[in-house]
C-alpha cells in the first residue's frame, strides 16, 4: 500500500547525564555516569542504569525462549524461560459428581437461594487440581572479573530490531553486550565485545530457584537440566535442558567443576539453547536434551552477525507492519522509566506510540506459529510458582492478550490461541459429557498447557462454564479480517461443537421464561448488596457471549452450507435468549435482575463484552444501551487493575471519547511502584503492565485500545480517527487492519483527516465513516446498508428499557459517510474535502 508521510525524528542525537547509586547486593557499589550519545531513541525503552529488580530487567523473546537481561556490568543476570516447561503432566481435572447435583443447584437459584447454591457447586463441582504454574528455567550468570565502578552506563531494547543492548566504560575500556531470542535458530544468543582487545574476563555459570542439575561439559559448554515441580498432587514430569556454549575470540577459556572461565577474549559469543520433553498436552515423550543440542549444533558456527541479521529479518517482516505516530516533544528525549513516572502529568504523546508498539513487540517476542499462546505473563517468569500460576484465565486476560492481534496486523501470530481453542475442543467434550451430559466442549475460567477443562478455584471465579463461548470468538474474529474461507472451514467444527453444548446447558427460566445459562456468574463479581454469591441465573455477559456465538455459528453454517438440524435447532434457542436490560439508575444490567451498585467498582467489567470486544451495542443502532452501557462503565470508575484499564481504554474508545479513553492511558502508564514500595495498578520501568504484580494482559489490552482510537471497523463502516484525544491533534498511522481485508493508513492535521490510504485485499464496498467530509476518486455518499458481507450488523433482541427517564442523553458528533468499490489488491486515497 501506499505509506502515509511520516514525519521524521528530528532530535537525532541527545546528551544525558545520570548519576546512579545501587545497593552492594549487586557486587560492589556501582556507579554509572552516563553521558553518551544514542541515535533515535523512538523505538527503544532505554535506561542510564542496570535493572535491579526484575521489573526493571529487559525482555526478548522468539515466541519460545524468554529472556530477562538485567544489563549488570559487574554481575550479569540473564534469566531464561522456555513456554512449555509448567508443573505437572497431562491430566484432567474434571468432576462427575457435578452431574447428579446439577438439577438441585438449578432449582436453588431460581428459588433465590442463591448462597446455597453456591455451597452446593462448591461442595460438588470442584475437585481440583487447579491449574499447573508455568515455572522459570533459571539464570545464565556472568561475574565480570574487573569488578570496578563504571561509567557512561547506557541499556536499551530496541523493538524494531528486537534485541537488548547495553555499553559501558570500566577501567578505561568500552564494554557492550547484545543479547537477542532468535525464532529462525531457536536460541537466545549473546554478544560481547570490547575497544580493546583481550579485555573480556568474566566467569559463567546457572543455578534456578528450583532443584536442578548442572555439569560443565569438555572446556566450553554449560548444562543444567531439571524437572518441573510436582502439583496440587500432579507429579512432575516436563524435563529441560539448557545447554549454554561460549564462543570466544582470542584470550582462553577453561573449565571447573562448576563454571566457565573466559580470560582476555577480544569478543564473546553465547549461545543458550533450551528444549523440553513437552510434545502437546497429552504427551511428553520428547527429548529435551537432543533437542536442545540440535538447536545448538545448527547455529554454532553461525557469526553472530549472520544469527542477527536474519532474525532481524524475522522480526521486522511482523513489526514494520504498522507505523504510528502521534507526535513527539522534549519528553521522548528522556530515559523510560522518567517517562513513565511523568507521563500523566507531561506531555508525551511519543510514550503512546511507544507502548502500542511495545504491545507489538511483545506479540511477536511471546506467540509464535505452532508453539504455545501467550500466558498470563506472556512468556516471562522468573518463579516456580507466579501469580495465578501464569496459566490461562480465560474470563477475560487470556483473550484480552490476543486482541491487538488483528487490527495491529500481527495475524498469524493468531495462530497459538486459535491452536489452543481447537485442543480444548478435545479436552473439553469429557468435561461436558461428564459433568454436565452435554453435547459439544466446554471450557470454565481457567486453563493451561494441558488444557484442563474442569472447574478452577472455587464457585465464585470458577462457576463460570463460558470459556469456550468466549474463547470461540476469536476463531471467527481471524476470518473477518481474512476473509479466508479455508481456514474458516477448518475451524468451524469447534465454534460449532463449542455452541451445541450450550444447546443442552440452557435452561428455561421458570420466572421469565427465557432459556438461560444456569448455574453460572457474571466473571467474579457478586452482587453483595443482595446476597453473598456470584451464582446466578442468565448473566449478561453470558446472553451476550451466547447470541454471538450462535449468531456467528449460523452464519458460517450457510457461508459453508452446513445443513446440519442442529442449525436449526441454535435458531430457536437464539430467539429465546434474554434480551439486554436497563436497571433503576439507567445502567445496563450486569445480571438478570437488576442488582448493580451504582457505587461498585469491580474490576471486571463483564456486561460490557457486548460494546467491546462485540459489537452488540453501538451508539447509531443501540442509543439507549449505549447510553445505559455508559452509566455502567462511569460508576465503575477508571483506575483499577493493569488489564482492567486496558479494557476501559477500548471501551472510551467505543465510547467515541477520545479524551477519556486518553485518561485511562494516563492511568495504566502511570508508575505501578508507590515510593512506599506498595503496588498498584500501572506501569513498571519496563513498561510491563502491573496487575499487579506484572500481568501482561494490560499490555496487550492498552495496544488494541490505542488501535480502537485510531480506527474501528465493528459497526458497519471503517469509522477513521474514531477517538483522537485533544492531545493528537496531529499524526499518521498506515497498516491498521481492518474486517473485510483493508488495511488502512490515515494522515491527520489538527484533528482533520488529510489523507486516508486504503489497501482493499478481498475487494468489495469499503464503507468510510468519519467525523468530517472527504472526497476522492470513486467515493460516493453511502446509501442504506453497507452490502459488504463482512459489515453486517448484528440483529440483536429489542432490550428491556425498565425507565426511559433514567437514560442519560448522549451527545454524538455528526458523521459523514461514504462508500467506495474496491477491487483485490488495489489502493485507494482519499482526502478531506476542500
Ligand atoms: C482474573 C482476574 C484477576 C486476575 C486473574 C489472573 O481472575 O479477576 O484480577 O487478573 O484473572
Amino acid at each position: 500500500m501506499k505509506l502515509v508521510k511520516y514525519t521524521s525524528n528530528k532530535n537525532a542525537v541527545i546528551f544525558l547525564r545520570v548519576i546512579y547509586c545501587i545497593g552492594l547486593s549487586m557486587g560492589g557499589v556501582f556507579q554509572a555516569n552516563a553521558q553518551h550519545q544514542k541515535e533515535n531513541t523512538d523505538m527503544k525503552l532505554w535506561y542510564g542504569h542496570p535493572a535491579q529488580r526484575w521489573v526493571e530487567a529487559l525482555p526478548v523473546g522468539n515466541g519460545r525462549l524468554g529472556a530477562m537481561i538485567f544489563g549488570n556490568p559487574q554481575d550479569e543476570v540473564i534469566q531464561l524461560n522456555e513456554n512449555t516447561f509448567y508443573a505437572g503432566q497431562p491430566y484432567r481435572n474434571d468432576n462427575p459428581d457435578a452431574l447428579k447435583r446439577l438439577g438441585d443447584v438449578r432449582d436453588l437459584v431460581f428459588d433465590g437461594k442463591y448462597v446455597a447454591a453456591q455451597k452446593m457447586v462448591d461442595d460438588n463441582f470442584f475437585r481440583g487440581p487447579h491449574g499447573m504454574p508455568y515455572q522459570t528455567i533459571g539464570n545464565l550468570r556472568l561475574t565480570y572479573k574487573d569488578q570496578t565502578e563504571v561509567e557512561n552506563y547506557y541499556r536499551e531494547l530496541d523493538i524494531e530490531n528486537a534485541i537488548v543492548s547495553n555499553h559501558f566504560k570500566k577501567s578505561g575500556i568500552n564494554y557492550a553486550t547484545k543479547v537477542l531470542s532468535s525464532h529462525p535458530d531457536q536460541v537466545i544468543v549473546a554478544h560481547l565485545t570490547a575497544d580493546q582487545s583481550g579485555a573480556i574476563s568474566f566467569s559463567a555459570s546457572m543455578d534456578r530457584p528450583g532443584e536442578f542439575d548442572f555439569r560443565v561439559i569438555g572446556n566450553d559448554l554449560l548444562e543444567m537440566s531439571g524437572t518441573s515441580t510436582d502439583h496440587e498432587g500432579i507429579e512432575g514430569a516436563v524435563t529441560f535442558v539448557a545447554n549454554v556454549k561460549f564462543v570466544p575470540k582470542g584470550g582462553s577459556i577453561r573449565a571447573d567443576q562448576n563454571k566457565i572461565e573466559i580470560a582476555n577474549a577480544d569478543e564473546v559469543t553465547i549461545f543458550i539453547s533450551i528444549a523440553t520433553n513437552f510434545v502437546n498436552y497429552r504427551d511428553i515423550s520428547g527429548d529435551a536434551s537432543s533437542r536442545a543440542i540440535s538447536y545448538l549444533n545448527k547455529v554454532v558456527s553461525k557469526s553472530f552477525e549472520k544469527v542477527y541479521t536474519d532474525h532481524v529479518a524475522d522480526h521486522r517482516l511482523h513489526f514494520d507492519r504498522v507505523k504510528l505516530d502521534l507526535g513527539r516533544t522534549g519528553a521522548a528525549d528522556l530515559p523510560t522509566d522518567v517517562r513513565v513516572e511523568q507521563f500523566a502529568q507531561g506531555n508525551d504523546p511519543q510514550l503512546v506510540s511507544l507502548y502500542f508498539q511495545f504491545g507489538r513487540y511483545l506479540l511477536i517476542a511471546a506467540s509464535r506459529s505452532g508453539g504455545q499462546p501467550a500466558n498470563l505473563q506472556g512468556i516471562w517468569n522468573d518463579q516456580l510458582y507466579p501469580a495465578w500460576d501464569s496459566k490461562y484465565t480465560v474470563n477475560i486476560n487470556a483473550e484480552m492478550n490476543y486482541w491487538p492481534a488483528e487490527i495491529s496486523n500481527l495475524t498469524e501470530l493468531h495462530e497459538p490461541f486459535i491452536q489452543m481453542v481447537k485442543d480444548l475442543s478435545e479436552t473439553g467434550q469429557k468435561t461436558a459429557k461428564d459433568m454436565y451430559g452435554a453435547r459439544g466442549w466446554v471450557l470454565h475460567h481457567n486453563t493451561d498447557l494441558w488444557r484442563i477443562t474442569g472447574p478452577v478455584d472455587f464457585a465464585e471465579a470458577g462457576m463460570w462454564p463460558l470459556g469456550g463461548a468466549w474463547v470461540s470468538q476469536h476463531l471467527f474474529e481471524k476470518y473477518d479480517f481474512s476473509g479466508d474461507q479455508t481456514y474458516l472451514a477448518s475451524v468451524y467444527p469447534v465454534a460449532k461443537q463449542a455452541a451445541m453444548f450450550f444447546l443442552d446447558y440452557l435452561v428455561e427460566d421458570p420466572h421469565t421464561g427465557y432459556l438461560v445459562v444456569t448455574p453460572s456468574t457474571s466473571p467474579e463479581n457478586v452482587p453483595h448488596q443482595f446476597h453473598n454469591s456470584a451464582v446466578a441465573a442468565g448473566n449478561t455477559m453470558d446472553n451476550q457471549l451466547l447470541f454471538d456465538l450462535f449468531t456467528r455459528t449460523i452464519e458460517a453454517a450457510k457461508i459453508l452450507g452446513d445443513q446440519d438440524i442442529v442449525i436449526k435447532e441454535m435458531e430457536e434457542k437464539l430467539a429465546r435468549l434474554p434480551p439486554m436490560q436497563t436497571g433503576s439508575w439507567g445502567q445496563l444490567q450486569e445480571w438478570q435482575k437488576d442488582w448493580d451498585n451504582p457505587k461498585d467498582n469491580h474490576r471486571h467489567v463483564s456486561h460490557l463484552y457486548g460494546l467491546y470486544p462485540s459489537n452488540q451495542i453501538s451508539p447509531y443502532r443501540t442509543p439507549e444501551l449505549f447510553s445505559a452501557a455508559k452509566t455502567s462503565l462511569q460508576a465503575r470508575g477508571d483506575e483499577s487493575t493493569g488489564w482492567s484499564m486496558g479494557w476501559k481504554v477500548n471501551l472510551w474508545a467505543r465510547f467515541l471519547d477520545g479524551n477519556h479513553a486518553y485518561k485511562l492511558i494516563k492511568d495504566q502508564l502511570s508508575p505501578a511502584i508507590l515510593p512506599d514500595g506498595k503496588q498498584k495498578g500501572g506501569t513498571y520501568p519496563n513498561l510491563f503492565d502491573s496487575h499487579p504484580p506484572f500481568q501482561i494482559d494490560g499490555n496487550f489490552g492498552c495496544t488494541a485500545g490505542i488501535a480502537e482510537m485510531l480506527m474501528q471497523s465493528h459497526d458497519g463502516a471503517i469509522h477513521i480517527l474514531s477517538a483522537i484525544p485533544d492531545e493528537w491533534s496531529k499524526g499518521s498511522v498506515s497498516g491498521l487492519r481492518a474486517r473485510g481485508g483493508f488495511e488502512i493508513g490515515i494522515e491527520w492535521d489538527d484533528h482533520h483527516p488529510k489523507e486516508i490510504n486504503i489497501l482493499s485485499n478481498l475487494g468489495g464496498v469499503c464503507r468510510i465513516r468519519s467525523y468530517y467530509p472527504l472526497e476522492g476518486e470513486g467515493l460516493k455518499e453511502a446509501e442504506g446498508d453497507n452490502p459488504n458481507q463482512f459489515y453486517q450488523l448484528p440483529d440483536i433482541k429489542k432490550p428491556i428499557i425498565k425507565d426511559m427517564d433514567r437514560i442519560q442523553d448522549i451527545e454524538l458528533r455528526p458523521i459523514y459517510e461514504y462508500d467506495i468499490k474496491t477491487e483485490p489488491g488495489q489502493n485507494y486515497s482519499i482526502y478531506s474535502k476542500k
